[in-house]
């Protein structure tokens, strides 16, 4: 088959099985959100300060993906809430099939919230559903206020982009505004939100975004059922 052609069916096939996880995170109550960006911009951290700052009755696991190591679900089970690691052993993205089978002994209705972290790569991610409720976009202060003209689709399709690092600001010659303009160029009324995910800056505007994407899921959750 060419490479086109069985492309397309993989991506189909994906879209199947996305499509029926979507239906059981609204079936159960559960908000999926899929978090991407390029290799060390600083996705396991945001989770870390995330997990740290939720409350430990939440109902909130993660599932985080790696072409190799299991170091990020290593530094994530710390915050006593359920963390799978899923390694791809090559692969630069996770699919909606290694979703599904990661998550098949946990039990959606004692979820509310899932985190996936998927595989640092600001390209491949962004062809796979993995039935998530939004995608979220981290880029950081050191990769330059230009990505999101050069890899357009990951900031078109995600619903905020979480400019990270901010701390080194005052190190490197990055135009946060231009940053700004450029992903809304992309992706006209994208929300944004300015964190350092090592000093704590601007992490309460990440989490109040975070709870109004979780009451919101609630209502529509309530509104299907
Ligand atoms: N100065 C600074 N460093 C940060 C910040 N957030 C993360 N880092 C550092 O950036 C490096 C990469 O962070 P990670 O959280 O591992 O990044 P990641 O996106 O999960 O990386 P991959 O899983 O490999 O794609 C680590 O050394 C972090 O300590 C930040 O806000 N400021
Ligand atoms: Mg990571």
């Amino acid at each position: 088959m060419d490479r086109v052609p069985l492309e397309r069916k993989v991506l189909s096939e994906n879209d199947r099985i996305a499509a029926d996880l979507r239906a059981r995170f609204l079936e159960h109550g559960v908000l999926c959100l899929n978090l991407i960006s390029s290799p060390g911009s600083g996705k396991t951290s945001l989770l870390e300060r995330t997990l740290e700052a939720l409350p430990r009755q939440d109902r909130v696991a993660v599932l985080t993906g790696d072409i190799q190591t299991e170091n990020d679900a290593n530094r994530l089970k710390r915050f006593h809430f359920p963390v799978k690691q899923i390694t791809t052993g090559g692969t630069c993205h996770l699919d909606a099939r290694m979703i599904e089978r990661h998550l098949a002994d946990w039990r959606l209705q004692d979820l509310d919230l899932l985190f996936v972290e998927n595989v640092g790569n600001l390209v491949c991610p962004s062809s796979y559903d993995l039935g998530e409720a939004a995608k979220i976009v981290v880029l950081s202060v050191t990769e330059g206020e230009d990505k999101p003209l050069k890899y357009p689709s990951i900031f078109f399709k995600s619903d905020l982009l979480v400019l990270n690092k901010i701390d080194l600001l005052p190190y490197v010659p990055f135009d946060i505004n231009a940053a700004a303009e450029n992903a809304r160029k992309v992706h006209p009324g994208m929300e944004i939100v300015k964190v350092s995910s090592l000093t704590g800056a601007g992490l309460h505007e990440w989490i109040t975004w975070l709870e109004a994407k979780r009451k919101a899921h609630k209502s529509l959750v309530e509104t299907a059922s």
